[in-house]
């Protein structure tokens, strides 16, 4: 049984800052995601943050106040913290004190199941560490990731803290080599599939969208074993890996899904840079699937947020459709469509086909309707053509077997001297 701890969260609320107390619902969210109970709030209005201590120092104060009368454990900052800042506010109020993104690595560092992205969340740990060795103590041990207890020790002379500091750039050094090796595996992968010749969707979009629970519908709309299934759960980061499957249509056409990591405001970005191999995936898509919870008020805080960080992966202009998911909690006809936009309830599995429709429209493209007559001594052809393409008519005539099929425009090149 994980034991409850409480915190206090704080945060600054700048002028001009529409989406304050989304922030904060969502720090609370991500708090209860590993396990930490929200024992109270403090906010203050400022134009900016604090250089020394992030919010004033009345405002120090009236959090240890807090601290104190409500017992908690530790109080969680809403912004990043410079390595002066954690120093300063862990004086004052002789606490552990912890900040958004040590919260988001956290969380990270538990879900992280594969060994990439084990290795990616320990990475994006010791790099947010490195800076920060003179002030953090107690709050270290809880982001795991085997570095250990060596940084409780808050009174270690210099000698100490070299020692920590070479032994951190060492294991980056040693986790960078391993990644790299990984990349290799995985950008050999990407080339097999691109020899495949077959284009790529990717789901993308805020945590919770619904992404994972997309991929599952279309596996089971197109017919695919349930073995399959990714995982889908209503937790922020359910995914940090990134999936590919291969579905195939009625029609013959087939595409690759991918489903990987959801984003967040504020998303560190240690963690983003060490994400990026997995995150990159979707810039060699040919569709972006970009879901959205549209159920949630800040939707469109939401959707900036993803189109930001994709900008920043290298994602641009990739086609996109944008599908507003969870209709059924929103109150608004569904399923329907309009230019880029698609409404469904994935939950439901309402839209789905509507989805497929519309990813089909997308993606092949450069189809056409052929008419051929193959030669009866190249059966093979026929049989391929069954088994890979969309045959419309089949009729028998006397030089061969006469086909109407749609087909792309490389194979409709290939099979152009049958073409009658
Ligand atoms: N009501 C409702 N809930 C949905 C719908 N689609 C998904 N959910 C729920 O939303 C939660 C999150 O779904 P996921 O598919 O795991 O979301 P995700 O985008 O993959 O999330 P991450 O992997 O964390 O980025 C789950 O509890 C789903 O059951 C929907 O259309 N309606
Ligand atoms: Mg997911």
């Amino acid at each position: 049984m994980e034991q409850q701890e409480k915190a206090i969260l704080v945060g600054v609320h700048k002028q001009l800052d529409h989406h304050f107390e989304y922030e904060m619902e969502e720090l609370q969210n991500l708090a209860e995601a590993i396990g930490i109970e929200t024992a109270g709030i403090v906010t203050q209005n400022v134009e900016r943050i604090h250089a020394g201590t992030y919010v004033g120092t009345g405002k120090v104060d009236e959090i240890k106040g807090l601290f104190e009368a409500l017992d908690a454990d530790l109080v969680i900052f809403n912004d990043e913290l410079s390595p002066s800042q954690i120093r300063n506010l862990e004086a004052a109020l002789e606490c552990e004190v912890m900040d958004r993104t040590m919260l988001i690595l956290a969380i990270f560092s538990r879900r992280a199941k594969t060994r990439e992205a084990k290795m990616q969340v320990e990475l994006a740990q010791h790099q947010y560490m490195l800076p920060r060795l003179v002030g953090l103590r107690a709050s270290l041990s809880r982001q795991g990731g085997g570095t250990g207890g060596g940084f409780k020790n808050r009174g270690a002379g210099e000698t100490k803290l070299e020692l920590d500091r070479r032994k951190i750039e060492e294991q980056i050094s040693r986790i960078k080599r391993e990644l790299e090796t990984v990349k290799g595996q995985r950008d050999t992968q990407r080339k097999r599939r691109q020899k495949q010749g077959l284009p790529v969707v990717s789901l993308v979009g805020y945590t919770n969208a619904g992404k994972s629970t997309i991929m599952n519908q279309l596996m089971r709309e197109t017919g695919r074993e349930e073995d399959k299934q990714v995982f889908e759960k209503d937790m922020l980061f359910a995914t940090l890996e990134t999936s590919v499957r291969q579905v195939k249509l009625e029609d013959q056409k087939e595409f690759l899904l991918t489903d990987t990591v959801g984003f967040v405001s504020k998303l560190p970005t240690h963690l983003i840079k060490a994400f990026r191999s997995t995150l990159e995936e979707a810039r060699d898509a040919d569709l972006l699937l970009h879901v959205v919870d549209v159920s949630n008020e800040e939707y469109r805080y939401m959707m900036d947020i993803t189109s930001k960080t994709l900008e920043q992966i290298g994602v641009e202009d990739v086609p996109t459709l944008y599908v507003f998911n969870k209709s059924d909690l929103a109150g608004r006809e569904y399923p329907t469509y309009k230019d880029d936009q698609l409404w469904i309830s994935a939950k439901e599995g309402v839209g789905i086909s509507e989805l497929v429709d519309q990813i089909k429209q997308r993606i092949f493209t450069d189809y056409q309707t052929v008419n051929l007559v193959i030669p009866f001594d190249q059966g093979d052809i026929v049989s391929y053509l069954n088994a890979n393409a969309n045959v419309l008519e089949t009729e028998y005539e006397e030089t061969g077997t006469r086909l109407k099929v749609e087909v792309s425009s490389k194979d409709a090149a290939r099979l152009a001297q049958f073409q009658s």
